[in-house]
Protein backbone atom coordinates (compact mmCIF):
# COMPACT_ATOMS: atom_id res chain seq x y z
CA UNK A 1 0.00 0.00 0.00
CA UNK A 2 1.17 3.63 -0.74
CA UNK A 3 2.66 4.68 2.15
CA UNK A 4 1.14 8.04 1.97
CA UNK A 5 -2.27 5.98 2.81
CA UNK A 6 -1.13 3.69 5.36
CA UNK A 7 -1.43 6.17 8.93
CA UNK A 8 -5.19 6.69 7.18
CA UNK A 9 -5.77 3.07 7.10
CA UNK A 10 -4.21 2.55 10.47
CA UNK A 11 -6.67 5.27 12.53
CA UNK A 12 -9.54 3.90 10.47
CA UNK A 13 -9.02 0.53 11.51
CA UNK A 14 -8.18 1.62 15.35
CA UNK A 15 -11.66 3.87 15.29
CA UNK A 16 -13.61 0.75 13.97
CA UNK A 17 -12.17 -2.09 16.17
CA UNK A 18 -13.45 -5.40 15.78
CA UNK A 19 -15.16 -4.74 12.62
CA UNK A 20 -12.97 -7.21 10.48
CA UNK A 21 -15.25 -7.26 7.16
CA UNK A 22 -15.16 -3.51 7.08
CA UNK A 23 -11.64 -3.37 7.80
CA UNK A 24 -11.27 -6.09 4.94
CA UNK A 25 -12.90 -4.16 2.60
CA UNK A 26 -11.18 -0.60 3.25
CA UNK A 27 -7.82 -2.65 2.87
CA UNK A 28 -9.11 -3.97 -0.65
CA UNK A 29 -9.86 -0.31 -1.60
CA UNK A 30 -6.65 1.58 -0.68
CA UNK A 31 -4.48 -0.64 -1.90
CA UNK A 32 -5.75 0.31 -5.20
CA UNK A 33 -5.56 4.17 -4.64
CA UNK A 34 -1.55 5.05 -4.63
CA UNK A 35 -2.19 6.05 -8.39
CA UNK A 36 -4.52 8.40 -7.44
CA UNK A 37 -3.09 10.62 -5.16
CA UNK A 38 -0.34 11.26 -7.12
CA UNK A 39 -2.31 12.43 -9.67
CA UNK A 40 -4.68 14.13 -7.36
CA UNK A 41 -3.08 15.60 -3.86
CA UNK A 42 -6.61 17.66 -3.50
CA UNK A 43 -7.75 14.85 -2.46
CA UNK A 44 -5.60 13.99 0.52
CA UNK A 45 -5.02 17.86 1.45
CA UNK A 46 -9.24 17.74 1.24
CA UNK A 47 -8.76 14.57 3.63
CA UNK A 48 -11.22 12.77 1.56
CA UNK A 49 -10.48 9.33 2.91
CA UNK A 50 -10.46 9.97 5.67
CA UNK A 51 -14.41 11.53 5.51
CA UNK A 52 -15.39 8.92 3.03
CA UNK A 53 -13.90 6.00 5.61
CA UNK A 54 -16.83 7.63 8.32
CA UNK A 55 -20.55 6.99 7.68
CA UNK A 56 -22.11 10.02 7.30
CA UNK A 57 -25.22 8.91 9.42
CA UNK A 58 -25.67 5.09 11.54
CA UNK A 59 -29.20 4.06 12.86
CA UNK A 60 -28.97 1.45 15.55
CA UNK A 61 -32.27 0.39 16.81
CA UNK A 62 -34.39 -1.54 18.71
CA UNK A 63 -37.08 -4.50 16.98
CA UNK A 64 -39.21 -6.08 18.95
CA UNK A 65 -41.68 -8.60 17.50
CA UNK A 66 -43.98 -11.48 18.50
CA UNK A 67 -43.74 -15.15 17.32
CA UNK A 68 -46.89 -17.19 16.63
CA UNK A 69 -46.51 -18.89 19.75
CA UNK A 70 -47.13 -14.82 21.27
CA UNK A 71 -43.50 -14.80 22.33
CA UNK A 72 -41.80 -11.68 22.20
CA UNK A 73 -38.00 -11.59 20.38
CA UNK A 74 -36.07 -8.32 20.37
CA UNK A 75 -33.62 -8.16 17.25
CA UNK A 76 -31.48 -5.52 16.37
CA UNK A 77 -31.54 -2.87 13.13
CA UNK A 78 -29.21 -1.10 11.46
CA UNK A 79 -29.28 1.88 8.94
CA UNK A 80 -25.66 3.02 7.79
CA UNK A 81 -26.22 6.22 5.79
CA UNK A 82 -22.38 5.87 4.30
CA UNK A 83 -22.23 8.78 1.42
CA UNK A 84 -24.18 11.21 -0.28
CA UNK A 85 -21.91 12.57 -2.73
CA UNK A 86 -23.68 11.58 -5.73
CA UNK A 87 -27.39 11.24 -4.56
CA UNK A 88 -29.72 9.90 -2.25
CA UNK A 89 -28.15 6.25 -0.06
CA UNK A 90 -29.11 3.76 -1.69
CA UNK A 91 -28.74 0.23 -1.05
CA UNK A 92 -30.16 -3.10 0.29
CA UNK A 93 -31.41 -4.98 3.62
CA UNK A 94 -29.70 -8.18 4.77
CA UNK A 95 -32.12 -10.27 7.14
CA UNK A 96 -29.05 -12.45 8.77
CA UNK A 97 -28.34 -13.89 11.97
CA UNK A 98 -24.81 -13.18 11.25
CA UNK A 99 -25.25 -9.39 10.87
CA UNK A 100 -23.51 -6.67 12.95
CA UNK A 101 -22.54 -3.49 12.76
CA UNK A 102 -19.05 -4.66 10.20
CA UNK A 103 -20.82 -6.40 7.39
CA UNK A 104 -23.44 -3.42 7.45
CA UNK A 105 -20.50 -1.34 7.15
CA UNK A 106 -18.13 -3.53 4.69
CA UNK A 107 -21.78 -3.28 2.77
CA UNK A 108 -22.17 0.53 2.59
CA UNK A 109 -18.72 1.04 1.72
CA UNK A 110 -18.89 -1.04 -0.76
CA UNK A 111 -21.95 0.09 -2.41
CA UNK A 112 -20.19 3.51 -2.65
CA UNK A 113 -17.78 2.66 -5.76
CA UNK A 114 -20.78 0.27 -6.90
CA UNK A 115 -23.17 3.06 -7.13
CA UNK A 116 -20.89 5.22 -8.56
CA UNK A 117 -19.74 2.77 -11.31
CA UNK A 118 -23.16 2.44 -12.70
CA UNK A 119 -23.13 6.41 -13.71
CA UNK A 120 -26.77 6.75 -11.76
CA UNK A 121 -27.49 9.24 -9.41
CA UNK A 122 -27.39 7.26 -6.18
CA UNK A 123 -25.28 7.24 -3.20
CA UNK A 124 -24.15 4.48 -0.37
CA UNK A 125 -25.93 2.79 2.47
CA UNK A 126 -26.39 -0.49 3.72
CA UNK A 127 -29.01 -1.40 6.33
CA UNK A 128 -30.17 -4.75 7.99
CA UNK A 129 -30.69 -7.05 11.36
CA UNK A 130 -29.28 -9.93 13.17
CA UNK A 131 -33.07 -11.31 12.67
CA UNK A 132 -33.03 -14.88 11.23
CA UNK A 133 -35.94 -15.36 8.85
CA UNK A 134 -35.08 -19.49 8.51
CA UNK A 135 -38.38 -21.38 9.75
CA UNK A 136 -40.49 -18.28 9.96
CA UNK A 137 -44.02 -18.13 8.84
CA UNK A 138 -45.43 -15.24 6.31
CA UNK A 139 -47.11 -14.18 9.64
CA UNK A 140 -43.92 -13.71 11.56
CA UNK A 141 -42.05 -12.26 8.75
CA UNK A 142 -44.94 -9.28 8.45
CA UNK A 143 -44.71 -8.90 11.93
CA UNK A 144 -40.74 -8.70 11.92
CA UNK A 145 -41.08 -5.72 8.95
CA UNK A 146 -43.76 -4.27 10.40
CA UNK A 147 -41.73 -3.36 13.52
CA UNK A 148 -38.59 -2.75 11.39
CA UNK A 149 -39.84 -0.29 9.53
CA UNK A 150 -41.96 1.44 12.61
CA UNK A 151 -38.47 3.10 13.29
CA UNK A 152 -37.03 3.24 9.42
CA UNK A 153 -39.40 5.23 7.97
CA UNK A 154 -38.21 8.29 10.16
CA UNK A 155 -34.68 7.95 8.27
CA UNK A 156 -35.65 7.51 4.76
CA UNK A 157 -37.36 8.55 1.80
CA UNK A 158 -37.50 9.29 -1.75
CA UNK A 159 -34.50 12.36 -2.02
CA UNK A 160 -33.13 10.46 1.17
CA UNK A 161 -32.24 6.90 1.61
CA UNK A 162 -33.84 4.35 -0.44
CA UNK A 163 -33.27 0.41 0.82
CA UNK A 164 -34.35 -2.67 -1.25
CA UNK A 165 -33.46 -6.13 -0.50
CA UNK A 166 -30.48 -8.61 0.04
CA UNK A 167 -29.83 -11.76 1.69
CA UNK A 168 -32.79 -12.60 3.40
CA UNK A 169 -34.70 -10.03 2.16
CA UNK A 170 -37.11 -9.97 -1.23
CA UNK A 171 -40.11 -9.49 -2.67
CA UNK A 172 -42.51 -10.84 -0.15
CA UNK A 173 -40.06 -8.57 2.68
CA UNK A 174 -40.23 -5.18 -0.01
CA UNK A 175 -44.09 -5.65 0.56
CA UNK A 176 -44.55 -5.46 4.16
CA UNK A 177 -41.92 -3.00 4.27
CA UNK A 178 -43.90 -0.45 2.06
CA UNK A 179 -47.04 -1.32 3.50
CA UNK A 180 -46.18 -0.25 6.80
CA UNK A 181 -44.32 2.84 5.68
CA UNK A 182 -47.36 3.62 3.61
CA UNK A 183 -49.59 3.42 6.83
CA UNK A 184 -47.51 5.30 8.88
CA UNK A 185 -46.44 8.08 6.77
CA UNK A 186 -50.10 7.98 4.73
CA UNK A 187 -47.93 8.67 1.54
CA UNK A 188 -47.81 6.54 -1.74
CA UNK A 189 -43.82 6.87 -1.80
CA UNK A 190 -43.22 4.52 -4.62
CA UNK A 191 -39.59 5.85 -4.90
CA UNK A 192 -38.74 4.93 -1.03
CA UNK A 193 -38.10 0.96 -1.66
CA UNK A 194 -36.98 -0.90 -4.66
CA UNK A 195 -37.69 -4.46 -5.42
CA UNK A 196 -41.38 -3.65 -5.32
CA UNK A 197 -44.47 -5.89 -7.42
CA UNK A 198 -44.69 -5.30 -10.41
CA UNK A 199 -48.45 -4.52 -9.76
CA UNK A 200 -47.61 -1.74 -7.09
CA UNK A 201 -44.16 0.08 -8.91
CA UNK A 202 -41.79 -2.07 -8.94
CA UNK A 203 -39.74 -2.34 -12.54
CA UNK A 204 -39.96 -5.75 -14.77
CA UNK A 205 -36.33 -7.16 -14.51
CA UNK A 206 -35.25 -5.92 -10.87
CA UNK A 207 -35.27 -9.83 -9.80
CA UNK A 208 -33.45 -11.09 -12.60
CA UNK A 209 -30.89 -8.02 -12.59
CA UNK A 210 -27.69 -8.75 -9.90
CA UNK A 211 -27.77 -12.43 -11.77
CA UNK A 212 -28.20 -11.51 -14.88
CA UNK A 213 -25.50 -8.54 -15.02
CA UNK A 214 -23.02 -10.74 -13.21
CA UNK A 215 -23.12 -12.95 -16.39
CA UNK A 216 -22.88 -9.98 -18.75
CA UNK A 217 -20.00 -8.44 -16.66
CA UNK A 218 -18.21 -12.10 -16.75
CA UNK A 219 -19.41 -12.40 -20.69
CA UNK A 220 -17.68 -8.91 -21.66
CA UNK A 221 -14.14 -10.42 -19.58
CA UNK A 222 -14.31 -13.29 -21.90
CA UNK A 223 -14.93 -11.02 -24.79
CA UNK A 224 -11.13 -9.54 -24.43
CA UNK A 225 -9.88 -12.92 -24.69
CA UNK A 226 -12.09 -13.74 -27.70
CA UNK A 227 -14.06 -16.13 -25.50
CA UNK A 228 -17.64 -16.21 -24.64
CA UNK A 229 -20.44 -18.45 -22.17
CA UNK A 230 -20.88 -20.82 -25.10
CA UNK A 231 -19.76 -24.42 -23.92
CA UNK A 232 -18.41 -23.32 -20.63
CA UNK A 233 -18.81 -25.32 -17.19
CA UNK A 234 -19.69 -22.94 -14.79
CA UNK A 235 -19.84 -23.36 -10.69
CA UNK A 236 -22.16 -21.07 -9.06
CA UNK A 237 -22.28 -20.79 -5.01
CA UNK A 238 -25.48 -19.52 -3.64
CA UNK A 239 -29.62 -20.61 -4.73
CA UNK A 240 -30.87 -17.80 -3.79
CA UNK A 241 -31.86 -14.47 -5.92
CA UNK A 242 -28.23 -13.45 -7.41
CA UNK A 243 -27.74 -17.30 -8.18
CA UNK A 244 -30.82 -17.93 -9.58
CA UNK A 245 -30.78 -15.62 -12.23
CA UNK A 246 -26.77 -16.04 -12.82
CA UNK A 247 -28.13 -19.97 -13.61
CA UNK A 248 -30.49 -18.96 -16.17
CA UNK A 249 -28.66 -16.37 -17.75
CA UNK A 250 -25.65 -18.44 -17.98
CA UNK A 251 -27.09 -21.39 -19.49
CA UNK A 252 -29.37 -19.15 -22.03
CA UNK A 253 -25.77 -18.59 -23.23
CA UNK A 254 -24.82 -21.78 -23.99
CA UNK A 255 -23.03 -22.22 -21.00
CA UNK A 256 -23.76 -25.60 -18.42
CA UNK A 257 -24.09 -24.83 -14.82
CA UNK A 258 -23.02 -27.75 -13.04
CA UNK A 259 -23.21 -26.85 -9.48
CA UNK A 260 -25.02 -24.58 -6.91
CA UNK A 261 -25.03 -24.57 -2.85
CA UNK A 262 -26.61 -23.38 0.08
CA UNK A 263 -25.70 -22.99 3.55
CA UNK A 264 -25.80 -26.67 4.23
CA UNK A 265 -23.91 -27.98 0.98
CA UNK A 266 -24.40 -28.14 -2.15
CA UNK A 267 -25.50 -30.42 -6.05
CA UNK A 268 -24.01 -31.12 -8.61
CA UNK A 269 -26.27 -31.95 -12.05
CA UNK A 270 -23.89 -32.56 -15.16
CA UNK A 271 -26.73 -32.17 -17.31
CA UNK A 272 -26.85 -28.42 -16.02
CA UNK A 273 -29.02 -27.07 -13.67
CA UNK A 274 -32.98 -27.24 -13.99
CA UNK A 275 -33.62 -23.55 -13.48
CA UNK A 276 -37.56 -23.91 -13.54
CA UNK A 277 -36.96 -27.12 -10.53
CA UNK A 278 -34.73 -24.90 -8.42
CA UNK A 279 -36.72 -21.56 -8.48
CA UNK A 280 -39.93 -23.81 -7.37
CA UNK A 281 -38.22 -24.99 -4.55
CA UNK A 282 -36.48 -21.68 -3.26
CA UNK A 283 -38.97 -19.23 -3.84
CA UNK A 284 -42.34 -21.30 -4.16
CA UNK A 285 -41.95 -24.14 -1.52
CA UNK A 286 -38.76 -21.92 0.46
CA UNK A 287 -37.07 -25.68 0.72
CA UNK A 288 -33.25 -26.70 0.67
CA UNK A 289 -31.01 -27.82 -1.99
CA UNK A 290 -31.37 -31.75 -0.85
CA UNK A 291 -35.36 -31.23 -2.63
CA UNK A 292 -33.44 -30.15 -5.74
CA UNK A 293 -31.46 -33.84 -5.48
CA UNK A 294 -34.36 -36.04 -4.52
CA UNK A 295 -36.37 -34.67 -7.14
CA UNK A 296 -33.97 -34.24 -10.32
CA UNK A 297 -32.50 -37.48 -11.52
CA UNK A 298 -29.10 -37.69 -11.63
CA UNK A 299 -27.98 -35.20 -9.35
CA UNK A 300 -26.60 -35.56 -6.29
CA UNK A 301 -26.53 -33.68 -3.03
CA UNK A 302 -23.49 -33.40 -0.65
CA UNK A 303 -23.61 -32.08 2.30
CA UNK A 304 -20.85 -29.42 4.13
CA UNK A 305 -17.99 -29.68 1.76
CA UNK A 306 -17.02 -26.92 -0.45
CA UNK A 307 -19.02 -26.22 -4.03
CA UNK A 308 -15.50 -25.23 -5.37
CA UNK A 309 -14.15 -28.49 -4.99
CA UNK A 310 -16.31 -29.38 -8.00
CA UNK A 311 -14.37 -28.05 -11.29
CA UNK A 312 -15.74 -25.40 -13.84
CA UNK A 313 -14.11 -23.00 -16.18
CA UNK A 314 -16.38 -20.22 -14.73
CA UNK A 315 -17.19 -19.58 -11.28
CA UNK A 316 -19.87 -17.44 -10.03
CA UNK A 317 -19.46 -16.91 -6.06
CA UNK A 318 -23.01 -15.69 -5.34
CA UNK A 319 -24.10 -16.50 -1.56
CA UNK A 320 -22.19 -14.68 0.91
CA UNK A 321 -18.89 -12.61 1.85
CA UNK A 322 -15.71 -14.63 2.19
CA UNK A 323 -17.00 -17.50 1.11
CA UNK A 324 -13.88 -18.59 -1.44
CA UNK A 325 -10.62 -18.76 0.07
CA UNK A 326 -7.18 -18.95 -0.61
CA UNK A 327 -7.31 -22.46 -0.99
CA UNK A 328 -10.33 -22.65 -2.90
CA UNK A 329 -8.92 -20.38 -5.45
CA UNK A 330 -6.19 -22.44 -5.79
CA UNK A 331 -8.20 -25.86 -6.37
CA UNK A 332 -10.32 -23.86 -8.61
CA UNK A 333 -7.18 -22.57 -10.90
CA UNK A 334 -5.29 -26.10 -10.83
CA UNK A 335 -9.11 -27.67 -12.25
CA UNK A 336 -8.89 -25.29 -15.42
CA UNK A 337 -10.56 -22.06 -14.13
CA UNK A 338 -10.38 -19.12 -16.86
CA UNK A 339 -12.84 -16.96 -15.11
CA UNK A 340 -14.47 -15.31 -11.84
CA UNK A 341 -17.26 -12.57 -11.30
CA UNK A 342 -18.77 -12.39 -8.00
CA UNK A 343 -22.53 -12.12 -7.99
CA UNK A 344 -21.62 -11.94 -4.09
CA UNK A 345 -20.45 -8.80 -2.45
CA UNK A 346 -16.63 -9.56 -1.43
CA UNK A 347 -17.21 -13.25 -1.70
CA UNK A 348 -13.42 -13.88 -2.60
CA UNK A 349 -10.94 -13.43 0.41
CA UNK A 350 -8.31 -11.45 -0.31
CA UNK A 351 -5.42 -14.41 -0.68
CA UNK A 352 -8.50 -16.28 -3.10
CA UNK A 353 -7.91 -12.82 -5.03
CA UNK A 354 -4.11 -12.43 -5.47
CA UNK A 355 -4.71 -16.30 -6.48
CA UNK A 356 -6.53 -15.54 -9.33
CA UNK A 357 -4.53 -12.25 -10.42
CA UNK A 358 -1.03 -14.45 -9.83
CA UNK A 359 -2.79 -16.99 -12.38
CA UNK A 360 -4.21 -14.53 -14.88
CA UNK A 361 -7.58 -15.12 -14.05
CA UNK A 362 -10.14 -12.78 -15.28
CA UNK A 363 -11.61 -11.76 -12.07
CA UNK A 364 -14.36 -9.25 -11.65
CA UNK A 365 -15.01 -7.58 -8.30
CA UNK A 366 -18.37 -8.12 -6.38
CA UNK A 367 -18.81 -3.51 -6.45
CA UNK A 368 -18.50 -4.12 -10.22
CA UNK A 369 -20.20 -7.19 -11.33
CA UNK A 370 -22.77 -7.17 -8.97
CA UNK A 371 -23.98 -3.57 -10.01
CA UNK A 372 -26.86 -4.53 -11.81
CA UNK A 373 -28.88 -4.74 -9.71
CA UNK A 374 -28.44 -1.51 -7.56
CA UNK A 375 -28.44 -0.21 -10.83
CA UNK A 376 -31.72 -1.31 -12.50
CA UNK A 377 -32.95 -0.24 -8.95
CA UNK A 378 -32.21 3.22 -10.36
CA UNK A 379 -33.97 2.50 -13.11
CA UNK A 380 -37.08 1.76 -11.13
CA UNK A 381 -36.62 4.76 -9.30
CA UNK A 382 -36.57 6.93 -12.72
CA UNK A 383 -40.03 4.56 -13.50
CA UNK A 384 -41.46 5.67 -10.34
CA UNK A 385 -40.35 9.60 -10.68
CA UNK A 386 -41.86 9.82 -13.73
CA UNK A 387 -45.08 7.32 -13.26
CA UNK A 388 -44.06 5.39 -15.94
CA UNK A 389 -43.28 1.09 -16.29
CA UNK A 390 -41.27 0.17 -19.13
CA UNK A 391 -41.41 -2.82 -21.02
CA UNK A 392 -38.77 -6.08 -20.14
CA UNK A 393 -37.11 -5.60 -22.97
CA UNK A 394 -36.17 -2.05 -23.05
CA UNK A 395 -35.31 -2.44 -19.02
CA UNK A 396 -32.93 -5.49 -19.90
CA UNK A 397 -31.54 -3.20 -22.75
CA UNK A 398 -30.69 -0.45 -20.27
CA UNK A 399 -29.30 -3.05 -17.86
CA UNK A 400 -27.35 -4.52 -20.68
CA UNK A 401 -25.55 -0.99 -22.00
CA UNK A 402 -25.02 -0.21 -18.03
CA UNK A 403 -23.09 -3.64 -17.80
CA UNK A 404 -21.07 -2.79 -20.66
CA UNK A 405 -20.73 0.56 -19.84
CA UNK A 406 -19.22 -0.03 -16.37
CA UNK A 407 -17.01 -3.43 -17.80
CA UNK A 408 -15.12 -0.78 -19.94
CA UNK A 409 -14.86 1.54 -17.64
CA UNK A 410 -13.14 -0.67 -15.34
CA UNK A 411 -11.06 -1.96 -18.02
CA UNK A 412 -9.65 1.58 -19.59
CA UNK A 413 -9.42 2.81 -15.71
CA UNK A 414 -6.86 -0.02 -15.17
CA UNK A 415 -5.05 0.60 -17.95
CA UNK A 416 -4.60 4.14 -17.77
CA UNK A 417 -3.52 3.96 -13.94
CA UNK A 418 -1.13 1.18 -15.13
CA UNK A 419 -2.97 -2.05 -14.34
CA UNK A 420 -4.02 -3.15 -18.03
CA UNK A 421 -6.88 -6.22 -17.10
CA UNK A 422 -6.91 -5.52 -13.41
CA UNK A 423 -10.61 -5.07 -12.70
CA UNK A 424 -10.11 -4.23 -8.91
CA UNK A 425 -8.11 -1.54 -9.32
CA UNK A 426 -10.02 -0.38 -12.34
CA UNK A 427 -13.36 -0.47 -10.24
CA UNK A 428 -11.83 0.42 -6.96
CA UNK A 429 -10.12 3.96 -9.34
CA UNK A 430 -13.41 4.71 -11.20
CA UNK A 431 -15.69 4.64 -8.34
CA UNK A 432 -13.29 6.62 -5.71
CA UNK A 433 -12.82 9.48 -8.36
CA UNK A 434 -15.92 9.75 -9.28
CA UNK A 435 -17.10 10.24 -5.65
CA UNK A 436 -13.80 12.16 -4.35
CA UNK A 437 -14.60 14.87 -6.86
CA UNK A 438 -18.06 15.06 -6.02
CA UNK A 439 -17.21 15.53 -2.20
CA UNK A 440 -14.63 18.14 -2.76
CA UNK A 441 -16.97 20.13 -5.52
CA UNK A 442 -19.60 20.53 -2.17
CA UNK A 443 -17.66 21.61 0.15
CA UNK A 444 -16.64 20.24 3.66
CA UNK A 445 -19.34 18.40 4.39
P1 LIG B 1 -30.71 -14.71 -0.95
O1 LIG B 1 -31.13 -14.58 0.47
O2 LIG B 1 -31.74 -14.76 -2.01
O3 LIG B 1 -29.77 -15.99 -1.14
C1 LIG B 1 -28.61 -16.14 -0.39
C2 LIG B 1 -27.95 -17.45 -0.77
O4 LIG B 1 -26.65 -17.48 -0.18
C3 LIG B 1 -28.69 -18.66 -0.22
O5 LIG B 1 -28.48 -19.76 -1.06
C4 LIG B 1 -28.02 -18.86 1.14
O6 LIG B 1 -28.10 -20.20 1.63
C5 LIG B 1 -26.59 -18.52 0.81
N1 LIG B 1 -25.94 -17.99 2.01
C6 LIG B 1 -26.26 -16.85 2.68
N2 LIG B 1 -25.49 -16.68 3.76
C7 LIG B 1 -24.66 -17.72 3.76
C8 LIG B 1 -23.61 -18.12 4.62
N3 LIG B 1 -23.26 -17.38 5.70
N4 LIG B 1 -22.94 -19.26 4.32
C9 LIG B 1 -23.28 -20.00 3.23
N5 LIG B 1 -24.27 -19.68 2.37
C10 LIG B 1 -24.93 -18.56 2.65
O7 LIG B 1 -29.70 -13.48 -1.19
P2 LIG B 1 -29.23 -12.83 -2.57
O8 LIG B 1 -29.17 -13.87 -3.63
O9 LIG B 1 -30.02 -11.61 -2.79
O10 LIG B 1 -27.76 -12.35 -2.19
C11 LIG B 1 -26.60 -13.16 -2.42
C12 LIG B 1 -25.36 -12.27 -2.45
O11 LIG B 1 -25.48 -11.31 -3.50
C13 LIG B 1 -25.09 -11.47 -1.18
O12 LIG B 1 -23.70 -11.35 -1.01
C14 LIG B 1 -25.67 -10.10 -1.53
O13 LIG B 1 -25.07 -9.07 -0.77
C15 LIG B 1 -25.29 -10.01 -2.99
N6 LIG B 1 -26.04 -9.06 -3.81
C16 LIG B 1 -27.39 -9.12 -3.87
C17 LIG B 1 -28.07 -8.24 -4.68
C18 LIG B 1 -29.55 -8.30 -4.85
O14 LIG B 1 -30.08 -7.54 -5.64
N7 LIG B 1 -30.28 -9.18 -4.16
C19 LIG B 1 -27.38 -7.19 -5.43
C20 LIG B 1 -25.94 -7.27 -5.36
C21 LIG B 1 -25.32 -8.17 -4.55
P3 LIG B 1 -29.14 -20.52 2.84
O15 LIG B 1 -30.49 -20.39 2.22
O16 LIG B 1 -28.80 -21.90 3.24
O17 LIG B 1 -28.87 -19.49 3.89
O1 LIG C 1 -25.61 -5.22 -2.80
C1 LIG C 1 -26.44 -4.65 -3.54
O2 LIG C 1 -26.08 -3.91 -4.47
C2 LIG C 1 -27.86 -4.88 -3.28
N1 LIG C 1 -28.21 -5.65 -2.39
C3 LIG C 1 -28.90 -4.15 -4.10
C4 LIG C 1 -29.12 -2.76 -3.57
C5 LIG C 1 -30.25 -1.99 -4.19
O3 LIG C 1 -30.50 -0.90 -3.69
O4 LIG C 1 -30.87 -2.45 -5.15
Amino acid sequence: MDSRLEGIRDTVLARNPGEKEFHQAVIEVFESLGPVHDRHPEFLEGAVLERLCEPERQIIFRVPWTDDAGRVHVNRGFRVEFNSALGPYKGGLRFHPSVYLGIVKFLGFEQIFKNALTGMPIGGGKGGSDFDPRGRSDAEIMRFCQSFMTELYRHIGEYTDVPAGDIGVGGREIGYLFGQYKRITNRYESGVLTGKGISWGGSLVRPEATGYGTVIFAQEMLKTRGQSFDGQRVVVSGSGNVAIHAIAKAQSLGATVVACSDSAGYVVDEAGIDVELLRHIKEVERGRLTEYAARRGGATHVTGGSVWDVNGTVALPCATQNELDGDAAAKLVSNGLIAVAEGANMPSTREAVSVFHEAGILFGPGKAANAGGVATSALEMQQNASRDSWSFEHTEQRLTEIMVGIHDRCAATADEYGAPGNYVVGANIGGFVKVADAMLAQGLI
